[in-house]
């Protein structure tokens, strides 16, 4: 059976009081993997490593030396993409399509920001004083410290190295939590750091669970000085209470409620198509998915025929199978989760169109998490299901006979991630983009990412900007130089 370990210092470890949990494969259910617990002294020997690191070699290291390693990670990691593939695949159970494209992503992460930080520029302000011979002021960066990495299980190779290749491009040090989850990417990106000579004490991992685990332990050390996350929107608040303790910054992507918003001049085929990937991808465990979709009268029952053939032409199965497009959810508390919406749904009063429960699966499946593809409609927007984060593969369809009706409807939530709009009228798709309360509106597309471009959630779905240069804001203090002359 594999041993998931901690990697603090370089080297990896169990936990200083010995205890593991165990990993289920979301695909059988069967455990294929023990993983150590930190113990809160572990949390504290991974900052007190990285503290170390800071100010030694890696704090010392010149920005092109840096950036060189950046991309050496960003290398190993494509030579070793099978592996890191595979432990993508035994953790979530993703279909290889879409564990090939994350696992490429968490290279792209490191080359990204080896490049951001390369460039950036700063200001220079002189300026006059009375005796005449002025002042000059420029700002400088430098890392914030020993970066806190919280992150979720539902991209987790992905989410984790967008926020640790910007931190260490920054200069900064990093202590991961990976979601108890989704232990074993983390750990082979630590085999990546160690092979291609990224110094010890630069990336440690620490596994674990959150309250009053290795998340609690790692979030309220007060030698963290800054803390990122992913997780869900209530996760964020504690996070944002535990940082509070020493003024520490944070930066927060949570929870979505994503409206897609599809007129009745779309292109039919284009809006299917990409409906079908808001609502379906990853089997829905998405924060960029679009559980809520509003289509323009006209359209409505074409368009709801057309997502019910396309959801039922969804192939369930083994990751690596020809043609599977859906795997299992993360973990049968998930599943008990979006069970329960699916029952709620009905109680609401929805029709279901398509799925609704349970797929019949191979006998060696039949322990997973499967859930079916599920599109209703019939509710009301103040419906639970059409409110509350699901993170299933499910959207409720509705109908809507105004630009100005689908805006107010869409912004009525809490949350306000993304939005993805299908429409032909270019004037239109600027005026809803700018209406629309989210972090990220897409025209004619979803999830299509340049990592330059600032990433984040308005409203309850999130706090600060990441991506691109937005991300320095958060991983670097700008200091204020001024020079009389
Ligand atoms: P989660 O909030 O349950 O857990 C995220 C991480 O936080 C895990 O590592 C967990 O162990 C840790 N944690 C939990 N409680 C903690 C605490 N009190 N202190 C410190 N750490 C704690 O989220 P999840 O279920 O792993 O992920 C799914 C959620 O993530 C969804 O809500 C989804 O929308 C959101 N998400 C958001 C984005 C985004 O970019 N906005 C991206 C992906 C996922
Ligand atoms: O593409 C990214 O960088 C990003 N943060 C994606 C988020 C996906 C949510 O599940």
């Amino acid at each position: 059976m594999t041993h998931i370990q901690n990697f603090i210092n370089g080297a990896f470890c169990d936990g200083a009081e010995g205890k593991s949990f165990e990993k289920r494969s979301p695909l059988t259910n069967a455990v294929i993997a023990t993983v150590a617990e930190a113990a809160k002294a572990d949390v504290d020997a991974a900052v007190t490593s990285g503290r170390r690191a800071l100010k030694g070699g890696w704090g010392k290291m010149e920005l092109a030396a840096r950036v060189a390693l950046l991309n050496k990670v960003a290398d190993e990691m494509d030579r070793r993409a099978e592996e890191f593939m595979a432990a993508e695949i035994a953790d979530t159970g993703m279909p290889a399509g879409v564990a090939r494209h994350m696992c490429a992503r968490g290279a792209a992460n490191f080359r990204i920001f080896a490049d951001v930080v390369k460039n950036v520029p700063t200001e220079i302000f002189e300026m006059s004083t009375p005796d005449g011979r002025g002042a000059l002021n420029y700002a400088i960066r430098r890392p914030v410290g020993v970066v806190g990495v919280v992150c979720p299980w539902n991209a987790p190779l992905l989410l984790m190295t967008w926020k640790v290749g910007p931190a260490l491009a920054c200069g900064n040090v990093v202590v991961v939590k990976p979601s108890e989850e989704t232990p074993q990417t983390a750990a082979l990106l630590g085999e990546v750091m160690k092979a291609v000579g990224v110094p010890d004490g630069v990336y440690n991992v620490v596994h674990g669970f959150g309250p009053g685990s290795t998340g609690e332990f790692l979030t309220t050390h007060p030698g963290v000085n800054a803390i990122t996350f992913t997780g869900e929107t209530r996760t964020g608040a504690a996070i944002m209470k535990a940082a509070a303790d020493g003024a520490r910054p944070v930066s927060l992507e949570m929870g979505g409620k994503n409206p897609g918003i599809i007129f009745a001049d779309a292109d039919l085929d284009a809006a299917i198509e990409g409906t079908l990937r808001s609502c379906f991808m990853n089997t829905g465990q998405v924060c960029l998915g679009t559980e809520r979709v509003f289509v323009e009268r006209p359209l409505f029952e074409t368009f709801v025929a057309a997502l019910k053939t396309a959801a039922e032409a969804m192939k369930l199965g083994e990751p690596y199978a020809p043609g599977v497009t859906m795997g299992p959810l993360i973990s049968q508390e998930h599943r008990r989760k979006v069970l329960s919406y699916y029952a709620k749904a009905v109680e609401e009063g929805a029709k279901v169109v398509t799925g609704g429960g349970v797929p019949d699966m191979p006998e060696a499946y039949k322990g997973g998490a499967w859930v079916q593809p599920t599109v209703w409609t019939g509710l009301p927007d103040e419906a639970a299901v059409c409110r509350e984060e699901i993170f299933g593969p499910c959207c409720h369809v509705s109908p809507f006979d105004s630009e100005d009706e689908v805006i107010e409807r869409a912004n009525a939530v809490q949350y306000g991630l993304s939005a993805a709009v299908w429409t032909r009228d270019l004037a239109r798709a600027h005026r809803v983009a700018a209406e629309i309360e989210a972090g990220v509106v897409w025209v004619n597309s979803w999830f299509l990412r340049d990592l330059r471009t600032p990433f984040g959630g308005a409203k309850q779905s999130g706090i600060g900007r990441e991506g691109g240069v937005h991300s320095l804001e958060f991983y670097t203090e700008l200091k204020n130089v001024c020079i009389k002359l």
